[in-house]
């Protein structure tokens, strides 16, 4: 072969080699897009069950490495773990309930590693004084979109958010997939974003802008979306009045502790999840019961009780791709038991039940399926 030849046979070596380089590069699907394939496999197969801060803290003990309130109870983690970055926006170390940030980064990775799924709320503090998520101020969502007069400033709140997205990488430096669910329980008019702080269209520029900015003008490929409205919503047009398009929603979510009080009539909350599953089919998103519970698990059966019969119902048991309770804070209120609680026993049974999913269900779908 002549060195010209040679040179030829390398230079159409190389250019192939780095052409199939990019091929698979164009190819390879993002974080996000990557855990809503995982979500669409699981869905009619397994609810995952989810708890908010569950590596954080629970009854009896507070970062303390490898503890969960689901574990001690189960045996095994929760499939779903969720967070809360209130305060990241203000610069805090902390978030509003205490949870140092790098600890929740290290959580949040530490739950991706294990095969866990992280979905991450924002209980936002607001941009002209720094008053809490309950403050009922009816100007800043006006004041925040673009043309207000904090707009700037929110971008510098969106910007801590990003930030705090961008740093979460696994050992091989990838993205963690993360279910972003900000400015939820809209309906209700407990927060500043509320029903009655907010016009329609003031609240759907909220969101739509603030899904552009993390993932356009950011280019955080790893967020899917999720929008959970409160359970103040009789009909599927009440449900959607806020919705702010197909584009920026990935999972349609609802909160719903009231009708699973007591005394109250769980029925309620099959219809409401039923809406959300029928607008979830019609859209082809996901559907997710993305809050729920019962503060201090007063009843000792609430699990099979209630919870059961929820998503045991028809439909929803094939549709929903996951249940998230909410945080468990000795010092406040807990919505997971604990060994000693009366109800623990009945929290078992439930976790044990074939169609709800802890972390090592989800690994074992995932094996077989691979
Ligand atoms: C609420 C309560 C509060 C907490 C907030 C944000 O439901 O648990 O104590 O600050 O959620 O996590």
């Amino acid at each position: 072969m002549t060195i010209n030849l040679k040179i030829l046979l390398g230079f159409i070596i190389i250019s192939w080699l780095l052409h199939s380089c990019t091929v698979e590069e164009n190819n390879k699907k993002s974080p996000a897009e990557e855990l809503k394939e995982k979500l669409r496999k699981i869905k009619g197969k397994g609810i995952l069950f989810g708890h908010q801060d569950d590596l954080a803290y629970g009854i009896g003990w507070k970062y303390k490495e490898g503890e969960s309130d689901v574990k001690r109870v189960t045996g095994d983690y929760p499939a779903i773990f969720g967070w809360d970055i209130g305060g990241i926006e203000l610069g805090w170390k902390k978030n509003l309930d205490s949870v140092p940030f790098d600890k929740m980064r290290s959580y949040i990775i530490k739950a991706h590693e294990m095969g866990g799924i992280n979905t991450i709320s924002w209980h936002t503090f607001m941009a002209s004084d720094s008053s809490n998520s309950w403050t009922r101020d009816s100007t800043i969502v006006k004041r925040i979109i673009p043309g207000g007069d904090l707009h700037t400033t929110f971008n510098l709140h969106l910007d801590a958010v990003a930030d705090f997205m961008t740093d979460l990488k696994d050992k091989e430096d990838n993205l963690v997939p993360i279910i972003f669910r900000p400015w939820h329980e809209m309906i209700g008019s407990w927060f500043w974003w509320g029903q009655k702080q907010c016009s329609i269209e003031e609240y759907k520029t909220l969101y739509r802008y603030t899904v552009d900015y993390l993932t356009r003008i950011k280019g955080l490929n790893n967020l899917l979306f999720a929008f959970s409205p409160d359970q103040n919503f009789e009909s599927k047009e009440l449900y959607l009045e806020r919705y702010p398009g197909d584009d920026v929603v990935d999972i349609l979510g609802f909160d719903d502790y009231g009708d699973l009080k007591p005394k109250r009539d769980f029925n309620k909350a099959i219809d409401r999840l039923n809406i959300v599953i029928d607008i979830a089919k019609e859209k082809k998103k996901l559907a997710a019961f993305t809050e729920t519970g019962l503060e201090n698990v007063t009843d000792s059966l609430w699990y099979t009780n209630k919870l059961a019969k929820v998503i045991d119902f028809q439909k929803i048991a094939k549709e929903l791709s996951y249940v998230m309770l909410w945080r468990s804070d000795e010092d406040v209120h807990f919505y997971f038991s604990y060994p000693g609680h009366p109800s623990e026993q009945d929290a078992r049974k439930f976790c044990e039940k074939d169609n709800i999913w802890l972390l090592g269900d989800l690994n074992g779908f995932e094996k077989k399926n691979h």
